[in-house]
């Protein structure tokens, strides 16, 4: 019998992360779900071998701890090594505010997360899927990284920085057989906004008033699309958006 996929999937208790597990717990993969808030893992992964019947791994560490992250990779049992895609979906902003009104320590949230973490997982898994001679992994960006908006400065950075990551591990992992791919969404009414704004879910909301912005599941669908190609197809970037919105901050409300 053929044994069932491994997906990894880090930050997956909430948004985009928790949607794209379910999406493939449906289609059947072994999961690998990470994220920094134990309850929530447990209860995802309980809800996953419950209603389609998977097997589910949590690991429950902070990605900006790099020690924390490759004993994560490092521990994994045997049964659970031979991975065959790792969404790094992990990340965050932190602050909506100009350069000269900045807060350092965001700075550091944001890049240790969003940059360093991806990196310390991918090469963690990347060597994992080089030994094995086959893998995908897929990078979450964002439409920041296509273009900047005022008062973004370090989260957009850090989603070019994803983005070069991204392209620079294509050229050096196409020759394993491994496909690398980015998908940049555009507005996704998760918890992100509600993690920007620190907690503020009256500011975090007026974000998404007035027009339908895109939801998790939009985004897992697509995250699915890429993966489920055949072996020869390789989706190295997407662009997903709202209609409502055409560029990054360029959004049609109706208020
Ligand atoms: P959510 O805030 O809903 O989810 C973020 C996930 O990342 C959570 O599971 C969180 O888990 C995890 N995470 C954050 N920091 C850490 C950390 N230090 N260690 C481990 N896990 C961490 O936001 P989204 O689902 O929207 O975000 C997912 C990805 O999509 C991010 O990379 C984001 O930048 C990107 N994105 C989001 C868009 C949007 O409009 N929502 C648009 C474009 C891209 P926990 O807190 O439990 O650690
Ligand atoms: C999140 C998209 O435009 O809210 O990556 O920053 S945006």
């Amino acid at each position: 019998m053929e044994q069932s996929r491994i997906a990894l999937i880090t930050g997956a208790t909430a948004g985009i992360g928790e949607a794209t597990a379910i999406q493939l717990a449906e289609a059947g993969y072994r999961l690998i779900l990470t994220g920094r808030r134990a309850e929530r893992l447990q209860n995802l992964a309980q809800r996953l071998r419950t209603a389609y019947g998977v097997d589910v791994l949590e690991l429950c560490f902070d990605i900006r701890d790099r020690k924390a992250t490759r004993a994560a990779v490092a521990d994994l049992p045997a049964d659970w090594r031979a991975i065959d895609v790792l969404v790094n979906n992990a990340g965050l902003s932190q602050g909506l505010e100009p350069v000269h009104m900045g807060s350092e320590e965001d700075w550091d949230t944001m890049f240790d997360t969003n940059v360093k973490g991806l990196l310390t997982m991918s090469k963690a898994i990347g060597k994992i899927m080089v030994e094995r001679g086959s893998g995908h992994i897929i990078n979450v960006s964002s439409t920041a990284a296509k273009d900047v908006y005022a008062n973004g400065a370090v989260y957009c950075a850090s989603k070019q920085a994803v983005e070069a990551i991204t392209k620079v591990l294509r050229l050096e992992l196409h020759v394993y057989g491994i496909k690398v791919s980015s998908i940049a969404p555009g507005m996704a009414d998760t918890e992100f906004s509600e993690v920007r704004f620190k907690g503020d879910r009256e500011r975090a909301a007026q974000v998404y008033k007035g027009f339908e912005p895109l939801h998790a599941t939009d985004i897992a669908e697509a995250i699915w699309f890429m993966i489920n190609r055949p072996a020869h197809v390789n989706i190295a970037d997407l662009i997903i958006m709202p209609t409502a919105q055409a560029a990054s901050g360029v959004v049609k409300k109706q208020l």
